[in-house]
């Protein structure tokens, strides 16, 4: 299995927006390992063409979201800086079959790694949590993939945007927040903090335990996307989504073409 030519294959897809077969279509031998090494390689492409790594995404976190997809396991990808929007438009003429996602954004100040690493590590190292909306837009027909398949494609990441206000890590208990996500003023998903492994702050432990397995951390200064509050919802030009998050306020984004 040539993993570096899946790879730019992946990345030519995740750049031009077009959808692709599964991989385990044609190779049904990869297992997780190879998929992690195609989605750093496929970041690497776009890397060398000018994005930048700036943060890493847990998916996959709540029990919900794991059977809407038949995948059972949490998994991490990569977020560059192309991904992020600055400003609350989502133009979707680029993209395949984008869904949108309510979560918080951690922002750490230190560096976080190693199998030991503790909730307490991770508060100490905290400097900021952004109530955020993630876009995903799987490159696989009908959203429809393998773990392994899904892991390649840098766990469906497209886009995100973060809140304008940046609150301390003690604000609130993170877990109890309620989040409402409303579709042209109709209420069309809640959800709670705790979705999200219990509490947002282990999928952060999470993420370091499983990147430390490949030699990996959490750099200073980098976001980490914890995980979807509610389930994602599909998105077409016309919507305007907002994302009420108890005592944090509220996240509007309009969707164009
Ligand atoms: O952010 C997420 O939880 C999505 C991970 C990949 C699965 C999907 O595309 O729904
Ligand atoms: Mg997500």
């Amino acid at each position: 299995m040539d993993l570096l030519q899946i790879a730019k294959q992946v990345a030519q897809h995740q750049q031009k927006g077009q959808e692709m077969d599964k991989i385990t279509l044609s190779h049904p031998k990869m297992n997780t390992d190879h998929a992690y090494e195609i989605q750093k390689l496929s970041m690497e492409q776009a890397i060398e063409n000018g994005d930048r790594l700036i943060g890493w995404k847990m998916g996959l976190t709540s029990k919900a979201k794991q059977l809407s997809v038949g995948v059972e396991e949490a998994i991490y990808g990569r977020l560059t800086s192309s991904m992020e929007l600055t400003e609350s438009t989502l133009h979707v003429g680029p993209l395949i079959h984008p869904r949108v996602e309510p979560e918080f954004a951690f922002v750490l100040n230190r560096e976080l790694k190693g199998e030991h690493i503790t909730v307490r590590d991770v508060w100490m190292a905290t400097e900021c949590i952004f109530p955020a909306i993630e876009v995903i837009d799987s490159r696989y027909r009908n959203f429809s993939f393998t773990l392994e398949d899904v892991i390649a494609d840098n766990a469906s990441s497209s886009k995100f945007i973060l809140g304008n206000q940046a609150f301390s890590p003690y604000f609130t208990s993170w877990d109890t927040v309620e989040v409402k996500m409303r579709r042209n003023g109709e209420v069309v998903q809640s959800g709670v903090g705790a979705a999200v492994l219990d509490h947002p702050v282990k999928s952060i432990v999470e993420l370091v335990k499983m990147l430390n397995k490949e030699g990996l951390s959490v750099q200073p200064g980098m976001v980490v996307l914890a995980g979807g509050i509610t389930e994602a919802i599909n998105v077409y030009a016309g919507d305007v989504i907002e994302v009420h998050y108890d005592k944090l306020g509220t996240l509007k984004l309009h969707i164009e073409q």
